[in-house]
């Protein structure tokens, strides 16, 4: 379900004018947020999480993407190092003067908000950096919510002037393949001894990766899964191989490397046009993301109706089929969408 909420906790509707007093708040709040407010920047991402008509508000007028912004998306199984090793390429970004902004998505699992603390920690020094702005999003089980919402934030870094934004996601379920379609350079994180893993899920990574990491290159089994990687990779057209870059995120080891290699990336598809295309792609997903979270506000609002009742009941007494019933419901759920408070 991708059931998203207003800030009074409701589902609301997007229409602009709906509430002027908001709009204008969170206007300021984003005039000062493109200032280079954190706190204002903060505060909007916390709207956006929330979704809605607040979210509406802020991302009216924010473009849909700008050209001089890069992403880059750094995703795997829980605790293959993510994390560390996002903490060390930050080192490496700051170093190499360039201006990064990090959206740790982490989903509220009891395991995950432990990693999260852990995150914070680990993080500290960089937090600190003007250079640096670090926000978690937890998901609180809206799993397609968050995939818009973390959209929303990117384009509203993109908006602030982030030149450079790293999303972190865990594992490589359908969420993180959502959001990994927003990104336009993938580093998938892998461990030593995962040569099974890399076999069971060679068509997923293969989709999404850009970049392989072995990380914790200072453990056993980096040769085997160094060999399983390249054997899964080896039908792919040399060009279009993601590069394999070992680390040992605890020590920053490899982060220069990976740094490297995201940048040739990125010039790569940048020169071939690749990136152009990506883009057109995501922009699809996006928008399509987009109308289907809020045609689920409005299916929320249809099923609290009498007019849905009124169908539940007439099934339960044979009155109607399954099919009538849905065309009713359907009917409904047009003028609901199309009634003039919506517009
Ligand atoms: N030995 C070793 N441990 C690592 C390495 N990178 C991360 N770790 C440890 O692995 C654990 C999980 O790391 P974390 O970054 O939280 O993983 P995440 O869940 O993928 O974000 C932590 O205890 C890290 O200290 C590495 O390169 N080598
Ligand atoms: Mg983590």
């Amino acid at each position: 379900m991708l059931l998203r909420c207003g800030l009074r906790g409701q589902p609301e509707i997007l229409g602009a004018g709906m509430n002027p007093e908001l709009e204008q708040q969170l206007q300021g709040e984003l005039e000062r947020a493109r200032k280079g407010d954190r706190g204002a920047l903060a505060r909007l991402i916390s709207v956006l999480e929330r979704g809605g008509y607040g979210a509406a508000c802020v991302e009216r007028g924010l473009s849909a993407r700008a050209a001089d912004s890069y992403t880059v998306g750094i995703t795997g199984a829980p605790g293959a190092g993510k994390s560390t090793l996002v903490n060390a390429l930050l080192g490496e970004m700051v170093a190499d003067a360039q201006r990064v902004a990090l959206l740790a998505v982490d989903p509220s699992s009891p395991l995950s908000r432990g990693a999260l603390l852990g995150d914070r920690v680990r993080m500290h020094s960089h937090a600190a950096s003007p250079a640096v702005f670090i926000r978690s999003m937890a998901s609180r089980g809206q799993l397609g919510g968050l995939a818009v919402a973390t959209r929303s934030a990117r384009r509203l870094l993109e908006a602030c002037g982030w030149p450079l934004i790293m999303i972190e996601t865990v594992g490589v379920g359908q969420v993180e393949l959502d959001v990994a379609s927003t990104t336009d350079t993938v580093v998938v994180v892998l461990n030593p001894g995962w040569g099974d893993e890399v076999q069971a899920n060679k068509a997923g990574l293969m989709e999404v990766a850009d970049i392989f990491v072995i990380n914790k290159a200072d453990k056993a089994g980096l040769e085997a899964t160094r060999r399983d990687l390249e054997g899964a990779l080896a039908s792919l057209p040399q060009q279009r191989r993601p590069a394999i870059v070992e680390t040992v995120a605890t020590e920053g080891r490899g982060a220069v490397d990976l740094w490297a290699a995201i940048c040739a990336h990125r010039q790569a598809i940048e020169e071939s046009g690749e990136l152009r295309e990506r883009r057109l792609g995501q922009l699809r997903a996006e928008l399509r993301g987009f109308v289907e979270a809020h045609l689920e506000v409005a299916l929320d609002e249809l099923f609290a109706t009498d007019c849905a009742d009124l169908q539940l009941a007439a099934i339960g007494r044979g009155a109607v089929d399954m099919p009538a019933a849905g065309d009713v419901l359907l009917a409904e759920l047009w003028s609901l969408v199309n009634s003039p408070k919506r517009r």
